[in-house]
């Protein structure tokens, strides 16, 4: 008699990891730096996205991260993560799939380099756009903050010449580069030419990041709007998941970092 078929054990559900946090801001017109990377590591589907809106009432993330700014990473057991170059790297070491940052030597530190190149251009971008809020607006904000902007596009012409393959430094890159998009598109003051393009004269840039956008890591959020739960209830409820992670009260400071004069 023909052996009965053994019933083939039941395999127990896989039991998936419990998703990070992530506290970032949904502008749909702008590449994120953090979400390229996770989606370049292969942890996208890890992720729980949180937008944040830090200049609006409800949205506060200081109870976890002090300098209530975004990106801010939270892990499951609470621990908190902040500063993008903090998040950045922490992805990339759970990656098993990709990696952004090259092995010690020559290629990490060019790479390095062009990520504090690209962070700093964004930083000194968003003090443009604060200073937008200013009446009386400061020439000499635009005037101090403007050629650094220029060198630092020269810089990234030089080196889109040499570019190969797709690092941290290139991620940053699209991250400066969208939002210095968005901002010229408001237009800018003084000494910034009207309608000024960072594409004229800068053909390999220009050429580097019409590739570059083409990745999935970008096609995934760039000018896609998000569909997702923006409420500052939601905001609250998953700041408070921290806390109760943390072991903390689950209280959420009212009416903290809010600037209704600030965009
Ligand atoms: N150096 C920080 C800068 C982050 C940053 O400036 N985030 C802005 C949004 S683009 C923010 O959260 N601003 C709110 C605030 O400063 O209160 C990083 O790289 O994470």
């Amino acid at each position: 008699m023909a052996k009965a078929k053994k019933k083939a054990k039941k395999k127990p559900a896989a039991r998936s990891a419990p998703k990070m946090k992530l506290f970032y801001s949904p502008i749909h017109g702008f590449i994120h730096k953090v979400l390229v990377v996770a989606h370049e590591t292969g942890l996208w589907d890890r992720l729980e996205f949180v937008p944040i809106f830090p200049m609006r009432d409800g949205f506060s993330i200081a109870a976890i991260n002090p300098l209530h700014k975004v990106p801010t990473l939270a892990l499951a057991d609470g621990t908190v993560l902040y500063g993008s170059q903090t998040v950045v790297e922490y992805l990339d070491s759970l990656s098993r799939k990709n990696k952004l940052y090259p092995k010690l030597g020559p290629a990490r530190w060019d790479a390095l380099r062009r990520l504090a190149l690209a962070d700093t251009m964004f930083e000194v971008t968003v003090n443009v756009a604060l200073e937008l809020n200013e009446k009386p607006m400061r020439p000499s904000v635009f005037a101090w903050f403007w050629p650094k902007i220029q060198r630092g596009l020269d810089q990234m012409e030089t080196d889109a010449g040499k570019a190969k393959g797709f690092d941290i430094g290139h991620a940053s890159s699209l991250h400066a580069l969208s939002y210095l998009d968005r901002q010229l598109g408001k237009g800018l003051p003084a000494p910034v030419p009207a309608g000024y393009d960072w594409r004229t004269g800068r053909p390999k840039l220009k050429a580097w990041w019409n590739r570059a956008i083409q990745r999935p890591s970008v096609k995934a959020h760039f000018q896609k709007e998000y569909t997702g739960d923006q409420s500052a209830a939601f905001a609250q409820q998953k700041v408070i998941e921290v806390l109760r992670a943390q072991g903390r009260p689950p209280v959420i400071p009212t009416n903290v970092d809010y600037h209704p004069e600030l965009k």
